[in-house]
């Protein structure tokens, strides 16, 4: 619908602004550098759309899938003191970055190769308060009819060399377009506010490419101490809500035993 519009816009604006005028009739010409133009457009449009609705069905499956976050967030925050989802980011990647990951993986840059091999085009960040928070959830998403867990990495428990920490799982879920049911891959990455610090910050070095070598080097360590001293404050923070938890239950237990 927009495409089509965009080649009507095109023709128009070849015959208004830039189409030779016939002297004779004083009307334009249609010429064959116009003609290329909505042949050229034409061909333009007939290899995005593919392109476009591939990431409009992967914009869909993020949507569903934060829905389902949202909702148990909701649902388990009412049996709780918290809410045990602080915040949920979400992307899809872009084209360029879909074909680099092609390349690099010597795959065909298809649209095909891009639904059959890539699991990361959709993903959803879960950004929870406390480490239980994200076994509890992981739990209660993955045993949904509609989610498939394909893969599951956990980089909490065993942490990449760079301290980087974060539950990884590669899904599929549905999502219902016009055409019917179409099953999507997205992958969830679920992680504490401090992990997620943590990551962000190292993400901009990971990506900075003029650092000198030895600061690049000096920063990867002090980062890599910063998360081991962030895994520690995650431990604390559980504790201590634990503790703030298991004497809350103790007062309201006394006072019922009182009341009895
Ligand atoms: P972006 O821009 O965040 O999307 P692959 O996905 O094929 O590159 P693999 O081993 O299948 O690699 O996936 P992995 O390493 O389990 O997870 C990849 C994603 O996790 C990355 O996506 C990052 O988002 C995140 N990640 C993994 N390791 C690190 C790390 O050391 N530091 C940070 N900051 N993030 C990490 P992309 O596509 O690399 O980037």
């Amino acid at each position: 619908m927009k495409a089509d519009k965009n080649i009507e816009n095109a023709k128009n604006f070849t015959a208004d602004n830039n189409a030779p005028v016939d002297s004779a009739q004083n009307e334009p010409k249609t010429t064959e550098a116009q003609m290329s133009v909505d042949q050229y457009l034409e061909q333009l449009h007939a290899d995005f759309d593919p392109v476009y609705n591939l990431l409009t069905d992967y914009q869909c499956a993020v949507m569903e899938v934060e829905t389902k976050f949202n909702i148990l967030n909701s649902r388990l925050s009412m049996q709780g003191e918290h809410n045990p989802i602080e915040s949920i980011k979400s992307r899809v990647k872009d084209y360029e970055s879909i074909i680099r990951k092609l390349e690099k993986l010597h795959l065909p840059i298809t649209v095909e190769a891009v639904e059959e091999n890539l699991m990361d085009v959709a993903g959803v960040r879960v950004i929870c308060s406390f480490i239980d928070d994200i076994y509890r959830i992981e739990k209660c998403f993955v045993s949904q009819e509609d989610v498939t867990l394909i893969m599951r990495k956990d980089y909490i428990q065993n942490p990449k060399p760079s301290g980087y920490r974060s539950l990884h799982l590669i899904v599929k879920t549905p999502i219902y377009t016009e055409n019917g049911k179409k099953d999507m891959y997205v992958e969830v990455q679920m992680r504490t506010i401090a992990m997620d610090f943590w990551a962000s910050l190292e993400h901009k070095l990971r990506y900075k490419k003029n650092l000198n070598p030895d600061t690049a080097e000096q920063l990867a360590k002090e980062l890599e101490a910063c998360a081991q001293e962030s895994a520690k404050l995650d431990e604390k923070m559980l504790r201590i809500r634990n503790r703030i938890a298991e004497d809350g239950a103790a007062v309201r237990i006394k006072d019922i035993s009182a009341l009895t």
